[in-house]
C-alpha cells in the first residue's frame, strides 16, 4: 500500500482512500491478535489497558505516515505527540493526524467485537485542530466509516446520513463511562436514568469512536460522553458533522476536539433534547466532580 500514496507531504491530506486504506489495514493487523493470549498491562493513573496489538497498530500506522508524509505531525494514543522533526506541540498551519490505534481496548482485551481503529488528519487553524479527513474501521464487520470535510461522510463507500424522528421515545441513545468513577459516576448514571426514562433506550458499548461512528450512520440517533481523549473523538467528530449532525461540547458550544474532553453528537434536535438535560443536571451536580 505504501508504494501508492504519492503526495506532496507537505501541503497535501490523504484522500479518503488512502486514509480509509490505513485505517482497516490496521484493524486486519489487530484482527491477527484478537481471541489470542496477548500481553495486556495496565496504563498507570488508572488509564485503563493497553495491549501488543495497541502497539503494534500505533507503529503500523505512524510508519505509514512517516514514509508517506513526513512533515506531518502525529498525536497517538499510545505514544503522544511525535513525528515532523520534532516533539513539540503542533503550531499555526501545520497538518496533524490523531491516532486511536485500538478504541475500545477493554473490549478488545476481553474478545469483544465492539472495537475500532480511528485515523483523523487535519490542519490547525487558528489554534485548532480542523478535521479534513476521518476513518473509523470496524475489524469484526470490516464495515469502514470515511468523512472528507465539505465532501460528505460515507460507510463502505456509501452515502450515510445520521437519523432520528420527532419522537424520543423511539430514539436509541449511546453513552459510556469512560474512566468516570466514584462522584463522577454518579453524574453519568443520572443522566442514563434521565434519558432512559424517556427514550426507547440508551446503550453503553465501551468505544467512543465506534458509538459516534454508528451515530453518523443514523443506528444510534445520538451520543454523549465525558472524561474522552482526542483520539477517541477526532475521527468521529467529522463523520457527524459530515452525516448532517452537530457536535457540542457539554457547555452547548461547537465541540474542540483539542480542548474538550465532553462531547454531544447527533442530529441537531437530539442534540439539543440531550443538552438540555445535562445542563440540568449540570445544575443539580454542580458540587461534584462530574462531568
Ligand atoms: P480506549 O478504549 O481507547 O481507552 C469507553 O467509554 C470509551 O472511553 C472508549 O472510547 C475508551 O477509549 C475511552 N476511555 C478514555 N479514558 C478511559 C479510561 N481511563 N479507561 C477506559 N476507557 C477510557
Ligand atoms: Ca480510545
Amino acid at each position: 500500500m505504501t508504494g501508492s500514496l504519492h503526495q506532496d507531504s507537505s501541503t497535501n491530506f490523504p484522500s479518503l482512500q488512502q486514509i480509509g486504506d490505513m485505517a482497516a489495514a490496521a484493524g486486519r493487523l489487530t484482527a491477527g491478535y484478537f481471541r489470542r493470549d496477548i500481553r495486556i498491562d495496565e496504563k498507570s493513573g488508572d488509564l485503563g489497558l493497553v495491549t501488543e496489538a495497541d502497539i503494534a497498530s500505533e507503529k503500523f500506522l505512524k510508519n505509514e505516515i512517516a514514509e508517506n508524509f513526513p512533515s506531518h505531525r502525529v498525536l497517538g494514543e499510545e505514544s503522544g505527540w511525535s513525528n515532523g522533526g520534532s516533539n513539540d506541540l503542533p503550531e499555526e498551519g501545520d497538518i496533524v493526524w490523531i491516532l486511536d490505534p485500538i478504541d475500545g481496548t477493554t473490549n478488545f482485551s476481553k474478545g469483544n467485537i465492539f472495537h475500532c481503529i480511528s485515523v483523523a488528519c487535519g490542519k490547525m487553524v487558528n489554534g485548532k485542530f480542523e478535521c479534513e479527513r476521518a476513518a473509523v474501521y470496524q475489524p469484526a464487520t470490516q464495515d469502514l466509516y470515511t468523512a472528507g470535510r465539505l465532501q460528505g461522510a460515507f460507510i463502505n463507500g456509501q452515502p450515510m446520513r445520521v437519523n432520528a424522528g420527532q419522537e424520543a421515545r423511539r430514539w436509541s441513545v449511546a453513552t459510556g463511562f469512560s474512566s468516570n468513577k466514584g462522584d463522577s459516576l454518579h453524574g453519568v448514571i443520572r443522566c442514563i436514568e434521565e434519558f432512559q426514562n424517556k427514550i426507547l433506550g440508551v446503550r453503553i458499548n465501551g468505544a467512543a469512536a465506534l458509538d459516534l461512528a454508528l451515530t453518523a450512520r443514523g443506528i444510534f440517533n445520538g451520543f454523549f460522553e465525558s472524561r474522552l481523549s482526542a483520539w477517541d473523538m477526532a475521527a468521529g467528530d467529522l463523520l457527524i458533522r459530515e452525516a448532517g449532525g452537530i457536535t457540542l461540547n457539554y457547555q452547548g458550544r461547537p465541540f474542540d476536539v483539542l480542548s474538550d474532553k465532553h462531547i454531544v453528537a447527533g442530529p441537531a434536535h437530539v442534540v439539543s433534547f440531550m443538552l438540555e438535560t445535562l445542563t440540568r443536571l449540570k445544575s443539580e451536580l454542580k458540587n461534584t466532580s462530574w462531568p
